[in-house]
């Protein structure tokens, strides 16, 4: 029973419960409709509240349903049933008041909230616009310009900010029911009557044409490449010129064309697919994670010291340990560097600055670590190194603490060797700068437990990351993917002519927040060929493999940081600028490797930086290196600046049609003739299946 209907002095109560988040359903919109016409009938019920148990107040559209499709009674039917109640109607929100959830807030006559509440309408990140009425009644609430905002940005916002806006009444405080029955018999004894949303007008102050490029260009980094907001746009103006009947079917037609927009699809695939990577397929039952409340970093380096805030910034005690005071010296000092930065940009109290860096501990001596439950290594990557470390670990900590590598190239298998506790040695790859990007790849080894992994994904969500399980191969999933794949293609593309500011320019335009070569020189050209050094004592690769880095790096062209890479820079900027050094150096290696210079049409350069991603992608799901395809979607989203409205190689090879992809591939397999072009058997088997990479996901789950 999604709804209860009681009255309690004269407010006839209607109490969602469904767990875990109020996502709305159809159970819940038959409640509500249901507890609406009983309120009606009910002589002791003087006044409706709508409100929620558990955490939050209803977060949405149950999103499963755009799958199966909106059941009867629809949003539209149950928010006018509510809209146009002949008692007043009052909705109490907490926690997370979203999209469909403020929309239904939005067709009471009333809202109250706790003051730590949040609503917002994030369809825009979900790929569609709001399809219960709130373009519609968002504007008669707040005015049509901060309606646009809201829409456009998506982001929640506070219930008292909202209160400033018109769209929040009242802020209470206390229990979200308790809070409302008051604020409702309030109403009741102020004589306050029905205040249908309908009936108001909308505000325009703003909203011009001006207006609106002003809000588009100020969102102009989130919205590129998108088309939602254009949708927002034409709802809302049909809020201002439409009667409300007329703008609500206007809103259901562009809506229900969103939800099946490749936009729409992608960004859902996305979302549902960051909620999936925590799932371990044949997880044996009662396999619980280790408590993880005391975590020990070795290495005060650029990544031991981004772990360490990361820690940190969850609120978990860090013991730091470095081998020469003067390297914990430098690490804890651009720790507090790195803090006093976001304390300088308005996201961080000095007193918080000082508390995270009180749990921060620096230390020489690798004892200091035996009563931590958890330790990740993230010293220099060389094996000896490792391999030494994780031997002194072995011998300090408890047998039950975990033992995490940083590695991003090397053997979990191997380094798990020198200890007498494999089954506690996990990967943890985490993505520089490590207090900030998302992404934690959780590498198992040969002896990885089924414990110790989903350890490690339990820490990645203390840590507010998303952890995604990767098998103990060359490059784990996205080096993989990024080094045999996009990258290698694109320096393939190098080679045969193609100048780096194309290639970076086509990427860019498909939505990569960075072209290769740019991302290249960011990150160090010297250390992807350490990462491919290392790799290489594991498997070698066809030449030429990344020729063109690798002859950068001995010349000193290891990118920004020495001022010149693919690309020169001038002192402190980071422009990137054509170098004709590096030309002559590619007209030699295309020499040395007899590649001929090619005319290369801007739609090759895109299909030849995304195809090798979704071949390589496959050959990772046949080895069994990542569970599903989804995974790899997350890997490339939140780790490779994959474009989310593209939900991610592989659902954007789904939407594309895998005979499409396979056609394409084998088109260039002919052209280039290099081995990596030959297609994967999994899309070759999926193609002559008719099926897709969500349909293999779903074989994996059975
Ligand atoms: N639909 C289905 N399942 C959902 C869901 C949703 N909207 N939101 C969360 N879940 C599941 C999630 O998959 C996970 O499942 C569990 O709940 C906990 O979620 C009609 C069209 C509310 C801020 O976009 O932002 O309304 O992994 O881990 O970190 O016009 O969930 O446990 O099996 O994220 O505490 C608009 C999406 C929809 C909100 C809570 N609403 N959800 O975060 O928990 S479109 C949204 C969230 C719409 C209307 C339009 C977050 C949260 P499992 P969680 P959390």
């Amino acid at each position: 029973m999604s709804v209860t209907y009681e009255v309690r002095d004269g407010v006839a109560l209607a109490l969602i419960n469904r767990p875990p988040v109020n996502a709305i359903d159809v159970s819940i919109r038959k409640g509500l409709k249901d507890a609406i016409a009983r309120a009606e009938k009910d002589d002791t019920a003087k006044i409706v509240l709508i409100a929620c148990a558990g955490r939050t107040f209803l977060s949405g559209a149950d999103l499963n349903e755009f799958n199966t499709g909106i059941l009867e009674p629809g949003y539209y039917e149950v928010l006018g049933i509510v809209e146009n109640c002949t008692k007043p109607v009052v909705a109490s929100l907490h926690g997370m008041a979203l999209g469909g959830g403020i929309e239904t807030a939005m067709a009471c006559h009333y809202r109250c909230a706790v003051a730590d509440a949040r609503v917002g309408m994030p369809e825009i990140t979900l790929g569609i616009i709001p399809g219960a009425g709130g373009t519609q009644r968002l504007p008669r609430l707040v005015g049509a310009r901060n309606a646009l905002e809201l829409l456009v940005k998506g982001a929640p916002i506070a219930a008292p900010q909202g209160k400033e806006m018109g769209l929040i009444d009242e802020i209470i405080t206390g229990d979200p029911v308790e809070g409302g029955l008051a604020y409702a018999r309030k109403l009741l004894a102020e004589g306050k009557g029905r205040r249908p949303t309908r009936d108001r007008k909308v505000d325009t102050t703003g909203f011009d044409e001006a207006g609106i490029a002003a809000v588009l260009k100020e969102n102009a980094r989130g919205l590129k490449g998108r088309t939602t907001q254009n949708d927002i746009i034409r709802t809302i103006k049909a809020a201002i010129e439409m009667d409300f009947d007329a703008g609500l079917a206007f809103e259901d037609q562009v809506s229900r064309v969103s939800m099946q927009s490749a936009e729409g699809r992608s960004l859902r695939h996305a979302f549902f697919a960051e909620r999936e990577t925590g799932h371990i397929p044949g997880l044996a039952a009662g396999v619980k994670p280790l408590p993880i409340a005391k975590v020990a970093v070795v290495g005060a380096g650029t990544m031991g010291g981004g772990i360490a805030m990361a820690l940190a910034d969850s609120g978990l005690p860090v013991t730091l340990i470095e081998a020469k005071q003067e390297y914990l010296d430098n690490g804890l000092k651009r720790i507090r560097e790195n803090y006093e930065v976001s304390v300088k940009r308005g996201r961080l109290t000095p007193e918080a600055l000082e508390k995270r860096m009180g749990l921060i501990k620096g230390t020489l001596a690798m004892e200091d670590a035996r009563d931590a439950d958890a330790v990740i290594e993230a010293v220099f990557e060389d094996m000896d190194l490792k391999k030494s470390i994780l031997s002194k670990l072995d011998k300090v900590l408890r047998p039950e603490a975990v033992i995490a590598s940083n590695t991003s190239s090397l053997s979990l298998t191997e380094l798990a060797s020198v200890t007498g506790r494999p089954d506690k040695v996990i990967g943890l790859h985490f993505f520089s700068p490590a207090n900030v990007m998302r992404l934690l790849e959780i590498v198992r080894g040969d002896k990885t437990s089924q414990e110790t992994i989903v350890t490690g994904l339990s820490l990645a969500k203390t840590l507010r990351k998303i952890g995604v399980v990767s098998g103990d191969k060359f490059g784990f999933i996205g080096n993989r993917m990024m080094l045999d794949g996009y990258f290698r293609e694109s320096e393939q593309m190098l080679l045969e002519g193609v100048a780096p500011e194309r290639i970076d320019e086509v990427a860019e335009n498909f939505g990569f927040a960075m072209g290769p070569n740019k991302v290249n020189d960011m990150a160090g050209v010297d250390v992807g060929t350490k990462v491919r050094i290392e790799l290489f004592k594991r498997e070698e690769r066809e030449a030429p493999y990344h020729a063109v880095s690798d002859a950068l790096t001995p010349m000193g062209r290891t990118g920004q940081k020495a001022g010149k890479g693919v690309y020169r820079y001038e002192p402190g900027d980071r422009t990137p600028h054509h170098d004709p050094e590096t030309d002559a150096l590619i007209e030699k290696l295309a020499m040395e490797f007899n590649i001929d210079k090619r005319e290369v049409s801007d739609k090759e350069i895109e299909e030849r930086c995304v195809l090798p991603l979704i071949n390589v992608g496959a050959q990772i799901l046949e080895e069994g290196t990542a569970y599903r395809a989804s995974d790899l979607d997350v890997v490339w989203i939140n780790g490779y600046g994959f474009p989310r409205y593209r939900g991610g190689p592989m659902c954007y090879a789904d939407i594309l049609g895998l005979d499409y992809v396979l056609e394409r591939i084998k088109h260039y397999q002919k052209e280039i003739g290099s081995s990596y072009w030959k297609p994967a058997p999994l899309i070759e088997k999926l193609v002559r299946e008719g099926k897709s990479f969500a349909d293999w996901d779903k074989q994996q789950k059975h």
